[in-house]
């Protein structure tokens, strides 16, 4: 059989390094772990499943010996003697995984306060001993910074995807609730060992038919599965299903008895899910229903399903994605104007979920001017997992990179150092309920994202989801390793291809704060010349507004002024183009193509320059991958050889597609050196 990449990162291949392998199995000569609940047993089952891949062996899971794995949590009695009580307060879903060596005993212990916290930390250690890291003097204490860790399915019901690039959903609703496959299981384990502990299951473009009692019981089978590994399963509602499931005549959320079947829906929704998660909610939103359908606005819906959960502890992601045609101003300024009044006015078990941009998932945004700017609400970060904007599955882009951008970008809303990974973490306002949700790029496919190097897509979200603070480059590494190799130089090349590939996507794709520019619909493919999509703001001229003068989009306060939605050190700062970092340029200016923008360099010889450039990089990653003929399988390497072929291909696409139409207004010839586009 071909290596199809399903095992994802959780490979157990047995360890070829002998020494490192002598080493793990003096220290490790027998496990001590008694398993009760459901969720010790899965964790068990990891593990073990995990050290007889490794060590290529099971004797350790039956013998006893002075070198002991140790785990459990502080009922434990030799667990606690040896960690002091204090540890494991505050501790909640965390994990204590230390080595004590007494009279030449080594115990290596794993340690929690509650169950999902020892599940995490067995997928942890079992990630240490994957990656071959010295594990013989251990110490460490880890929580997750973000509360509510969410992949959403943009799945529907009749198995398409939304925006997906790796097959069909992989929730067969027709076979279910008999019929729950291994892939079901697979799904939380994969999560589980990245810390994600929720998932919507179904499209925020919504069907009311989800709601029914027979969907649910189809939804409480997927729950059953995932409930062991500390998942919680969430819908997305539709906001009118009062009138299409209920036979109601409006869905109006002041109407006391839309509030009184929402109250009923929810509860039997909980007859069945005990531990239901809550409702992520598209309002008002490219021709979703919503409160303002009846005068109502956003809190005022929110809060009626607020209300409807809260006896249950379940929460509501409202979204804050909002964008009309019919009001006459910048898109990239709605959102904002919709929800900033409405600050304080949330209930407590609401959390506003904003996308990282004022856009759309674009290859680069500037993050959300919403960030910092709803301190009385929690804001739930909503990335993009799937690459709707950066080249579907075909396309090696590490979103890593992205995240990390965004997540480290300063709203300055309480001073210096507010960064948007703080206000989602809650440290900036204080908040304790705190979320983050990433649209999954998982499908049918045997290797679950389509591109294999998506995969780390996936665990980025996650391992950023538990801990914003990790860099891009060690989750590559550890991703690389579990993945690919533990090969030193091998692991740097392909973190190198990795980081450089978000740069490339912006190069060849949307330079200096270009966006939207792609094709129509589907957004595959350059598209800068897209003008009758039924409405402007489905255009690509809305957004680059290029003519023989100049190109870009003025937000700045002559223009269209969204800027003045960012703290004022932020507002000030991009007013001017002298001061506005050359990545966002042309997201808030309007620039002369003969306008100098760095010392002897025009603006349209910077543009030349780095769609250029975004072709190059591309080469480079082939020239990084062929250097790995021979370090990994056949199969994945020949896999990536082609695709990255199919990607350089495209980005000559983009490259010349987007330099001849904006040619045809800058009316001018490539600088010198730089052959023409085909
Ligand atoms: O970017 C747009 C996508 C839609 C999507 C929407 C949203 C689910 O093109 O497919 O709908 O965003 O986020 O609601």
């Amino acid at each position: 059989f071909a290596e199809d990449g399903s095992r994802l990162w959780l490979r157990y291949d047995q360890i070829q390094n002998q020494q490192v392998l002598m080493a793990y199995k003096k220290q490790i000569a027998a496990v001590s772990f008694v398993a009760n609940s459901p969720t010790q047993k899965v964790a068990y089952a990891e593990l073990k499943k995990g050290i007889v891949g490794l060590f290529g062996q099971d004797a350790i899971f039956s013998s006893t010996s002075n070198n002991t794995l140790l785990i459990g949590d502080s009922s434990n009695k030799e667990i606690k003697q040896l960690i002091k009580a204090g540890y494991f307060k505050d501790l909640g879903e965390g994990f204590i995984i230390k080595v004590v060596i007494q009279n030449q005993m080594t115990k290596t212990i794993i340690a929690a306060a509650n169950d999902v916290g020892l599940l995490y930390g067995t997928f942890h250690f079992l990630k240490l001993l994957q990656s071959q890291q010295d594990v013989s003097k251990l110490n460490i204490v880890e929580k997750p910074k973000i509360k509510n860790r969410i992949l959403n399915h943009w799945d529907n019901l009749d198995g398409t995807v939304e925006r997906g690039y790796a097959g069909t959903s992989i929730w067969d609703w027709h076979k279910l609730p008999g019929y729950t496959p291994t892939k079901y299981t697979d799904y939380a384990r994969a999560n589980a060992s990245i810390g994600i502990n929720g998932s919507v299951l179904n499209n925020v473009n919504s069907n009311s038919l989800s709601l029914t009692k027979e969907y649910l019981i189809k939804t409480a089978a997927i729950a059953h599965v995932f409930r062991p590994y500390g998942i919680k399963v969430y819908l997305s509602a539709r906001f009118s299903a009062p009138i299409e499931i209920g036979g109601l005549k409006t869905a109006d959320p002041l109407n006391p008895e839309v509030q009184q079947w929402w109250k009923d829906k929810v509860k039997e929704v909980y007859q069945y899910i005990p531990d239901f998660g809550g409702f992520l909610v598209k309002a008002n939103s490219e021709g979703q229903p919503g409160p303002q359908n009846y005068g109502r606005n956003h809190a005022d819906g929110a809060n009626m399903l607020a209300t409807a959960l809260k006896p249950y502890n379940g929460i509501v992601m409202w979204r804050a994605f909002v964008y009309d045609d019919k009001v006459p101003d910048d898109r990239a300024k709605q959102a904002y104007n919709e929800f900033k009044s409405l600050d304080g006015q949330f209930m407590d078990n609401v959390l506003v979920q904003v996308k990282n941009g004022a856009i759309d998932f674009q290859p680069r945004e500037p993050f959300h001017p919403l960030f910092g700017a709803m301190p009385k609400t929690p804001l739930m970060m909503e990335f993009q997992i799937t690459q709707e904007y950066l080249g579907f599955s075909t396309h090696l882009v590490y979103l890593g990179a992205l995240f990390k951008e965004v997540l480290e970008e300063d709203t300055y809303s309480k001073g210096k150092g507010s960064t948007v990974s703080k206000v989602i973490t809650g440290e900036i306002d204080n908040h304790q309920l705190t979320g983050i949700a990433g649209v999954a790029n998982i499908g049918s496919e045997a290797n679950w994202t389509g591109h294999p190097f998506a995969q780390a897509n996936w665990y980025s979200f996650g391992r950023l989801a538990w801990n914003p603070d990790l860099s891009a480059e060690e989750i590559a590494s550890d991703w690389i390793k579990l993945t690919f190799t533990n090969d030193n130089v091998a692991v740097n090349e392909i973190k190198n291809m990795m980081i450089s590939s978000r740069e490339a996507v912006v190069d060849y794709m949307t330079p200096l704060g270009l966006h939207h520019i792609m094709a129509r619909n589907h957004h595959y493919g350059p598209g800068p010349w897209v003008k009758d999509a039924g409405r402007p703001d489905w255009t690509s001229v809305y957004y680059h507004k290029a003519d023989n003068i100049g190109v870009g989009f003025n937000r700045t306060s002559t223009g269209s002024n969204a800027l003045a939605q960012y703290h004022p050190e932020i507002a000030k700062l991009y007013e001017k183009k002298e001061t506005t970092p050359l990545k966002y340029l042309l997201w808030f200016h309007r620039v002369q193509w003969n306008e100098e923008i760095a010392p002897n360099k025009t603006l349209w010889n910077a543009m030349v320059e780095h769609y250029y450039e975004g072709v190059k990089s591309v080469e480079e990653m082939q020239n990084k991958w062929q250097k790995l003929d021979g370090e990994i399988d056949e199969d994945r390497f020949k896999e990536v050889s082609q695709l990255l072929a199919v990607q350089h291909q495209e980005a000559k696409w983009w490259r010349d597609a987007c330099l001849l139409y904006f040619q045809s207004f800058s009316k001018l010839p490539l600088p010198a050196g730089y052959e023409k586009p085909a």
